[in-house]
């Protein structure tokens, strides 16, 4: 056969990547924060990145079929940073995935968990991903050995968090990272859209996640290690105790059976995809 015989391998010929590749170092690893020179196609070149921030290995058919959802507005430093550290983090781990920006494209309060519905439905347009990982901008995984991939149970994933000097607040918290599969994400019908302005969405989730029969999974803390980029700090909302509170009467009638949103823009950038929206 010719040389160039040799080198097509068709989609049919691969094995499956190891649902947990053995060459993954056990040292911390840190992000760049001095991205000046960030240029999108520039790193979307090295790192073999698609349009629209996807990537899959290309010699083997990956287990994790991946959509990493970032609520998103006014934090563009951040996602320089991130994107320039988590695609070749993602890529080490033999995923499948593709990277969504959801930003919020309205003045007022910041609506994280309406986002994230958002994310998950729109992010399903695109491929039938059968996992999901809700993602703070802030937020980078130091440990290559912390899969970005869903386990049985739904998993709260930035755990061992340096500005909680790595200690978990409360046992029930569920804000970060997490990773949730689509079946599970179905069955809680979503996050709450009601939660404007910082702190409690995640608390409901979780609440939502318990009553439905499932419970939280953690990797060692050793493992679920993060570092947080530095930012001014969020004024929580006066409506999280209450919301919170009442969750319980909303799990079927508010989520993402019931969301509302208008798209003002969709572009597939090199890294990432951007859906600016009207929620
Ligand atoms: C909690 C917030 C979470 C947040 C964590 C960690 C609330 C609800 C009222 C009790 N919960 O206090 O949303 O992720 O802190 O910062 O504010």
């Amino acid at each position: 056969p010719s040389p160039n015989a040799l080198s097509c391998v068709k989609e049919s010929d691969k094995s499956l990547c190891s649902i947990i590749p053995t060459d993954l170092e056990n040292t911390l690893q840190h992000p760049n924060i001095s991205v000046t020179d960030f240029d999108m196609k520039d790193l979307a070149n090295k790192f073999n990145v698609g349009v629209g921030g996807a990537w899959k290995p290309p010699d083997c058919i990956s287990q994790h079929e991946v959509a990493i959802v970032i609520p998103f507005r006014n934090r563009t430093l951040q996602l320089q940073i991130f994107l320039s550290y988590m695609h070749p983090f993602l890529q080490r781990q033999l995923l499948n995935y593709r990277i969504f920006v959801i930003e919020q494209g309205t003045k007022g309060a910041f609506n994280r968990a309406k986002l994230l519905n958002i994310g998950y439905v729109e992010a399903l347009k695109t491929y039938a991903y059968h996992c999901f990982i809700f993602h703070d901008v802030d937020l980078i995984p130091q440990k290559l050995n912390n899969m970005y991939a869903c386990t049985h149970q739904p998993r709260h994933m930035s755990s061992s968090l340096d500005t909680f000097r790595y200690n978990l607040p409360y046992q029930e918290l569920f804000g970060g990272a997490v990773a949730i599969l689509k079946k599970q994400f179905e069955l809680v019908n979503g996050f709450s859209n009601i939660f404007f302005g910082w702190g409690g969405e995640d608390d409901d989730f979780q609440n939502r996640i318990i009553n439905r029969g499932m419970s939280l999974c953690r990797f060692p803390p050793d493992v679920a290690r993060y570092t947080m980029l530095t930012h001014a700090k969020e004024l929580p909302s006066e409506n999280r105790f209450l919301n919170l509170e009442s969750g319980r009467e909303r799990y079927e009638t508010d989520g993402v059976n019931t969301l509302k949103y208008s798209i003002l823009k969709i572009v597939n950038y090199p890294l990432y995809t951007w859906i600016l929206v009207d929620i």
